[in-house]
């Protein structure tokens, strides 16, 4: 490793310090050493056919035919663009579909390890379903919520369910432009087409089908595994847990999940405090058996279980560097192929599941959801079964972060005024008041690219000093976490006055953690509820609201994005753009899609800019709403906590409304 910061998270220094000089690489070196081919980085290479690659970058390549077919610059980049967002809903709602088959299988009795942890999301999720839970158990609305949800896979025609709990206004706008998804695979299968040689040649038609094809992922697949996996596993409140690269433990069996599909990792949640595991990894000579998560499974386990985070993307070589990991098991996505090389220099082994992600030199071993705690049991055990092969070669490092995490929407409404008066008025209070200035998401990837976490921590505390609400997924909250950040304590010291006084009033942290990329969709259920509360527009466009991913490098980052975008909201993404080869793409997704639908996306590698143009762009928000000027420290009267009166008008607001 090179001098020079790759990282602000500490450990991750300290590692990749100790690999450089065991001449050890990471991604971080590669990174270094590849440098990006600046044709496709830019989206100006198209290799879709084999009359090429064709490089599009003659001096009229925006206007004149410059592929070997006659395609121009804006055809290739949006082409592209639109295959990625395919590609990101295709990973989201595939591990949706397992999500539903799960839940089918255990309504049928057929995945017997499984549960439904949360009868009362079961039932909430019918009612917003429209599936009639009169005389029915948990068990079988269940079952009829999971055919519901497999019957939108494979859907032809019509709109799937999910879209039409959006604000009214946004769902009679997609309604009119006809951006409402038919079905989930057969948007995504639809882009392939549309993508294939010789097929749409309109940037303006392809940019609208990217959009229908995202709206199938946050409307559709990400929405689908988030509630299943809160039906299934619990829907997150508050837990305290750990984030940190430190989190290894010396004399005990470490074991970290790896991915993105919750259901395995649950398993081993479930099995790995039985006596016979614990007594077996005694005999083996350690004390006891760590478990660790990685990525979004990370997200997952401690959202639910407060199961410490060894943190985000950029760790996962990292973690096996400290040379206290006896077994990795991984699943689906984000997952780098470097690991089972990386684990070569060390005993960790490394334990592919579903038969979709396999790895060269790895341990292949399969779940099966029908036998999951077999499974689960028999991958504690190759760990403990590892753990005699320690030789301790690595960096270990003693220093743990601790967190608080698992805000689902339902908690974050819960906590405005309890279970039979949550609301979202003491939040909408608060930015209609100014005390409040608006609210960010602050998600996506690490990129080594970009110094690991920097963009992040500098704009998470940039905006809750700017009074502004964060409300965090994936490895973002992952980097909030690991700089100390997602405690109340020192979250509340570096908010601003009036972010601290509501946060407090609440009783909620200025950072809130929502859970893994799926969990974004939380977002859109906030930001829909925050616009049905009342007083902040009827859209979710006329937020004073902003999303981005100052790090980002996934393809399922710019389906989320898009699926924002389409939503409303301005988005803005780091580190780079994959269209910055072509004006005519850059205008369309930024000014076109602005006057089509609201939203747009603009890539803004600066992140000093990033937060210019958000803060920019809320203020703008708080006009068009005329709200009242926010100036740090200066509040409008109103009231922060609801009193009876206030909480009787608006169940009785509830009640009219139902009748209506
Ligand atoms: Ni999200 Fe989770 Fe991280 Fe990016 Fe990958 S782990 S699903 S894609 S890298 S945030």
């Amino acid at each position: 490793m090179s001098e020079g910061h790759k990282s602000a998270d500490n450990i991750a220094e300290k590692i990749l310090a100790w690999a450089g000089e065991a001449g050890k690489e990471t991604a971080f070196d590669r990174a270094e050493k590849l440098k990006a081919c600046p044709v496709g980085h830019s989206g100006a290479c198209c290799k879709i056919c084999f009359m090429g690659p064709c490089r599009l970058v003659g001096k009229n390549a925006e206007t004149e035919a410059a592929g070997v077919c006659g395609a121009t610059l804006p055809v290739v980049s949006t082409r592209n663009l639109l295959r990625n967002v395919a590609a990101g809903t295709a990973a989201h709602s595939d591990h949706a579909r397992d999500m539903a088959a799960t839940l089918k299988a255990v309504t049928t009795g057929e995945a017997k390890d499984f549960q439904v942890k949360d009868p009362g999301k079961v039932m909430s999720t019918a009612q917003k379903l429209g599936i009639d839970t009169q005389d029915k158990d948990v068990n079988q609305v269940a079952g009829e919520i999971a055919d519901t949800y497999l019957s939108w896979f494979g859907q032809q025609t019509g709109e799937i369910g999910y879209p039409l709990s959006a604000p009214k206004k946004r769902v009679e706008l997609w309604r009119k432009l006809g951006l409402i998804p038919r079905g989930i695979d057969r948007e995504v299968v639809e882009a392939m087409h549309r993508t294939n040689m010789g097929v749409d040649q309109d940037p303006t038609n392809l940019l609208h089908q990217a959009m229908r094809t995202s709206l199938a992922d946050g409307w559709g697949g990400s929405m689908i595994g988030t509630d299943i996996s809160d039906m299934m596993f619990g829907t997150p409140s508050p837990i305290k847990g750990k984030v940190s690269l430190g989190v290894f433990k010396k004399n005990e069996v470490n074991l970290v999940v790896h991915g993105h599909e919750p259901s395995l990792a649950e398993m081993i949640v479930e099995v790995i405090d039985e006596p016979e595991l614990v007594d077996y990894a005694k005999k083996s000579g350690a004390e006891g058996i760590n478990l660790v998560g990685m990525c979004c499974t990370a997200n997952e386990v401690l959202m639910r279980h407060g199961i410490s985070s060894a943190g985000g993307f950029l760790n996962q070589e990292l973690g096996i560097m400290t040379g206290l990991v006896e077994a990795m098991m991984v699943d689906v996505q984000c997952i780098m192929p470097s690991l089972a090389q990386a684990a070569k220099s060390f005993h960790t082994k490394v334990i592919t599941t579903s038969p979709k992600g396999k790895m060269i030199d790895a341990l292949h071993i399969e779940y099966d959801e029908h036998h999951a705690k077999d499974t689960a049991r028999n991958i504690v055990r190759t760990a403990i079964d590892n753990y005699k092969n320690r030789t301790s070669e690595g960096e270990r490092i003693d220093e743990e972060t601790d967190v608080v995490a698992g805000f689902s929407h339902e908690y974050i409404k819960y906590m405005q005024g309890g279970k039979y008066r949550g609301s979202f008025r003491p939040l909408n209070d608060a930015i209609m008041a100014g005390r409040i200035r608006g609210v960010v998401g602050l998600v996506g990837c690490n990129n080594p690219h970009v110094m690991q976490d920097s963009a992040f921590n500098f704009l998470v505390e940039e905006f809750i000093r700017n009074d502004v609400l964060v409300v965090a997924t994936g490895c973002g909250a992952a980097s909030y976490g690991k700089a100390g950040l997602l405690t109340p304590e020192t979250a509340f010291e570096k908010a601003g006055p009036g972010l601290k006084e509501v946060c407090e009033a609440i009783g909620i942290p200025p950072i809130l953690h929502l859970g893994s990329c799926v969990d974004n969709t939380r977002i859109l259920t906030v930001a829909t509820e925050m616009v049905e509360e009342g007083g902040l527009g009827d859209d979710i466009s006329d937020l004073p609201a902003v999303g981005i991913a100052p790090e980002w490098m996934s393809e399922k980052a710019l389906a989320i994005g898009v699926y924002f975008v389409a939503s409303g909201m301005y988005v803005m993404f780091g580190v780079g753009s994959p269209v910055a080869a072509s004006k005519t793409a850059q205008n369309l997704i930024s000014e076109g899609w602005e006057k089509a639908v609201g939203g747009k996306l603009e890539f803004v590698p600066d992140p000093q800019k990033i937060l210019e143009n958000a803060l920019a762009h809320i203020d703008k928000k708080r006009d068009a709403l005329k709200l009242k000027k926010y100036e740090p420290g200066k509040f409008a009267a109103e009231r922060v906590l609801l009193d009876m009166a206030a909480r009787r008008e608006i169940d009785k607001k509830r009640i009219e409304a139902a009748k209506a």
